[in-house]
């Protein structure tokens, strides 16, 4: 009895025993240290497109691939699209028959009269007046009559057709042999550098939206200045035609030193290694000689950086004999290298090529032939006498 008491007693004791011991374990795993806080996480970043490592977890809590969000994700912004300026061929042909339009009256009347039987003073003075109207301007206007009295008289007997001879004679006048390149390039590397200048309206941002565009279709690298920082609407239109087709944009806030912004245009372009850079620059009357002067500070700080390659006056053909002084002016500042005719489909006065050329001994280089982004042209002799004979 004894005996089964004392092992009663020994099995309780060891049950009790085993309970506590268990119990104390638990305990004892619950109240052990915390496991230190996850200072990883800050230095380790898992990146947002690996699996985290509780799968299922993620699993089952994700909404099914093909159920959207319900959290609205904010628009993707969308690459603006570059718009591909015309190419050269089709931006020819479309512009020859431009000219050919609005100046091929002026042949046409000239023709004519050369055309009748009999070359009377009063034919010879109608075919003065022609070319005087269309703005030859005097001084060539009587060369040119001159030369076709004595080459009419001479070959007029033997059946000399009177266009063949107005052409020639035309074509000399226009001067095929000028060079027309625009200078684009710049030498060792260095952008070539495009100052863009002219009176108010004349056409000079429109142009050299124009110009980055001809430049883009040709695969060349551009930067453009936004040196007139009289008017902020000034610098946003220029800004709309760099981003039309990709183009970079220097401005600097409104008001700032137009040279400044000149300086930095350029020296970004250097920088980037660009081809081309080119600065448009403020609206200014001639005979304002403190905007004059600012002009030539322009051109002497851009040439802190690079070398002016080419600097192109922007005339309005429609402005007549204004634009002879307007010309001359700006030559003296700025030493003009390449004349910019623009809104020649707007005005029969196509006579200004001769007249301008003539009063600088600078070429026109490229004619502007309508507000349309590709309706710039280079200025061909031989195509412009064509178009005035339609
Ligand atoms: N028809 C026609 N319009 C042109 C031509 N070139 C420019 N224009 C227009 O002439 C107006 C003036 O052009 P802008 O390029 O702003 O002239 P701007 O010389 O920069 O003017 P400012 O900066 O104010 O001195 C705009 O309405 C142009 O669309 C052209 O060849 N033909
Ligand atoms: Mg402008």
């Amino acid at each position: 009895m004894d005996a089964l008491a004392i092992l009663i007693l020994v099995v309780a004791l060891v049950g009790l025993g085993l309970v506590a011991a268990v119990t104390g374990l638990i305990v004892g795993r619950r109240r052990g240290p915390r496991p230190l806080p996850n200072t990883h996480t800050d230095v380790i970043v898992r990146p947002p497109t690996e699996a985290p490592e509780d799968d299922t977890a993620v699993e089952l809590s994700a909404p099914p691939a093909t159920i959207e969000p319900e959290v609205e994700l904010p628009p993707v912004e969308e690459a603006p699209t570059l718009e591909r300026p015309e190419g050269t061929a089709s931006r020819l042909v479309r512009l020859r028959q431009r000219l050919a339009g609005s100046q091929g009256a002026l042949g046409r009347g000239l023709l004519a009269l050369l055309s009748r039987d009999r070359l009377d003073e009063d034919t010879w003075e109608s075919i003065e007046d022609t070319l005087l109207t269309a703005d030859i301007g005097v001084g060539p206007t009587q060369e040119l009559v001159e030369r076709l009295r004595t080459r009419m008289r001479v070959e007029g007997g033997t059946g000399a057709d009177a266009r063949t001879v107005l052409r020639e004679e035309l074509l000399a006048l226009v001067d095929p042999s000028m060079d027309r390149r625009l200078q684009v390039s710049g030498a060792d590397g260095q952008p070539g550098v495009v100052l863009v200048v002219g009176v108010n309206g004349a056409g000079k941002t429109t142009t050299v939206g124009k110009i980055s565009r001809i430049l883009v279709a040709e695969d060349r690298s551009v930067v453009l200045g936004a040196a007139d920082t009289f008017r902020a609407a000034a610098v946003e239109q220029l800004a709309t035609w760099g981003e039309r087709v990709g183009v970079e944009v220097v401005r600097g806030p409104e008001g700032t030193d137009p040279a400044s912004v000149a300086f930095e245009a350029v020296k970004e372009g250097v920088t980037r290694g660009v081809d081309t850079v080119i600065v448009d620059t403020a609206g200014r009357l001639q005979n304002k000689a403190g905007l004059m002067d600012e002009l030539g500070k322009v051109k002497r700080v851009i040439e802190k950086q690079a070398p002016v390659t080419e600097v192109l006056l922007v005339l309005d053909a429609t402005t007549g004999q204004n634009g002879m002084i307007q010309a001359r002016v700006f030559s003296e500042v700025v030493d003009v290298t390449g004349i910019v005719l623009t809104k020649l489909d707007g005005s029969a006065k196509g006579g200004i090529v001769v007249a301008v050329q003539r009063e600088l001994g600078v070429p026109v280089k490229l004619v502007g032939l309508g507000e349309g982004a590709d309706d710039l042209a280079p200025f061909d002799a031989g195509a412009f006498v064509d178009a005035l004979l339609g």
